[in-house]
């Protein structure tokens, strides 16, 4: 179990279809992942989309766990509510359009990087859309390889914006 101070951190996105009832459905379902809780949630708010432009505004909230199961056990759920969502991935439009998008930023202080599994989550301290929910439910949670918290990677983000 991640102690109390190393907390599990998901991204949730969506920009197709009713958005915010996949982003409210994701959170019921993530809730309800065994040997998980759910601990906050952050607000939802609408962001511009980053990358190929010709897509529609996101969705965008956070979460904190706390989880018994391993990081590809948490993955492996979190990839099926994506495609209970509807979710059809295109590998030819990688940054694309996506009913909902569920990204592990942070496994307590785990650093792991295998083909199909790389945490903390490689862009997150680029992307405001990122970052602002996090560090609005858990501004103390530690980037294990940055060594900088989700609060200070958000203020240094917004200062090179
Ligand atoms: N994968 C590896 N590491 C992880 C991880 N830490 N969490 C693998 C989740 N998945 C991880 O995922 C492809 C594979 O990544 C998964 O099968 C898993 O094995 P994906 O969801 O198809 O990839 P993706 O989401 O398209 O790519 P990525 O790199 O996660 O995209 P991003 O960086 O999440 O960008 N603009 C706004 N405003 N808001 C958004 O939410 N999202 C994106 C997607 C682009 N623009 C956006 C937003
Ligand atoms: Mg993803």
């Amino acid at each position: 179990m991640a102690t109390k101070h190393a907390p599990v951190c998901i991204a949730l996105g969506s920009n197709l279809g009713d958005r915010a009832e996949h982003i409210v459905r994701a959170l019921i379902k993530i809730a309800e992942i065994p040997k998980t809780r759910l601990l906050r949630r952050s607000r939802v708010i609408e962001t511009a989309p980053v990358g190929p432009e010709a897509q529609g505004s996101y969705l965008n909230a956070a979460a904190i766990l706390r989880t018994a199961l391993a990081p590809r056990d948490l993955l492996d759920h979190l990839l099926r509510i994506e495609r209970e969502a509807g979710r059809v991935r295109d590998p030819a439009n990688r940054w694309g359009p996506r009913e909902l998008d569920l990204d592990v930023l942070l496994y307590a202080d785990r650093v792991i990087s295998e083909p199909d599994l790389t945490i903390p989550h490689p862009r997150m301290h680029e992307r405001a859309f990122v970052l602002a929910p996090l560090a609005e439910i858990e501004p103390n949670a530690m980037h294990p390889q940055l060594n900088k918290t989700a609060a200070q990677l958000l203020a240094e983000l917004r200062q090179n914006e």
